[in-house]
């Protein structure tokens, strides 16, 4: 049990598709802390650093171009357990499959038109961060919404 910080992003589809508040809103219901927001438009450099996991498949270039085609959501939230909980409210990677009541699982079809990015480590979240957000960009604030998510013991 840590707290921990992942990275999202909201995809060129979600960005299209009108779903920014959506996907943000469900974070916010869950419990979730937002401590990090922008807009941004990916480098090529960027996603390839993102991406780097991938950087020997056949869907590696298509992918970066698709990501990069116009400026993106991309957020940093906060909690206990937060990258699996957000993994898990996301749902798995191929929308069609995905788990009816998660973000893909409601709203999309595809495997890279998935609306969303999440982080999938602690490792990953770190180098996702990093790529997107100078430590300035990323806060910390007392939330009074902490006492009424979480029992006493676990907020210490
Ligand atoms: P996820 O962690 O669920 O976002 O999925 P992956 O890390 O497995 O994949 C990263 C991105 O590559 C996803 F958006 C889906 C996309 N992808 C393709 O476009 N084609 C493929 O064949 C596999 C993945």
């Amino acid at each position: 049990m840590h707290t921990q910080r992942t990275a999202v992003l909201v995809k060129p589809d979600g960005m299209h598709r009108g779903l920014i508040g959506e996907i943000i809103s469900r974070f916010e219901r869950k419990g979730l802390k937002l401590v990090g927001l922008k807009m941004v438009q990916l480098s090529d450099s960027q996603l390839s650093e993102w991406y780097v996991e991938h950087k020997d498949k056949s869907f590696f270039g298509d992918l970066k171009s698709f990501m990069s085609q116009m400026p993106i959501v991309a957020m940093v939230w906060e909690g206990i357990d937060a990258i699996p909980v957000v993994r898990k409210l996301v749902g798995t990677t191929l929308g069609r499959e995905a788990e009816a009541g998660s973000i893909r699982g409601d709203f999309s079809m595809s495997q890279q038109l998935n609306l969303i990015h999440a982080s999938s480590s602690v490792n990953d979240a770190e180098r996702e961060i990093g790529i997107v957000f100078k430590d300035s960009e990323l806060f910390e604030y007392p939330s009074v919404l902490d006492q009424v998510i979480y029992a006493e013991y676990e907020r210490k």
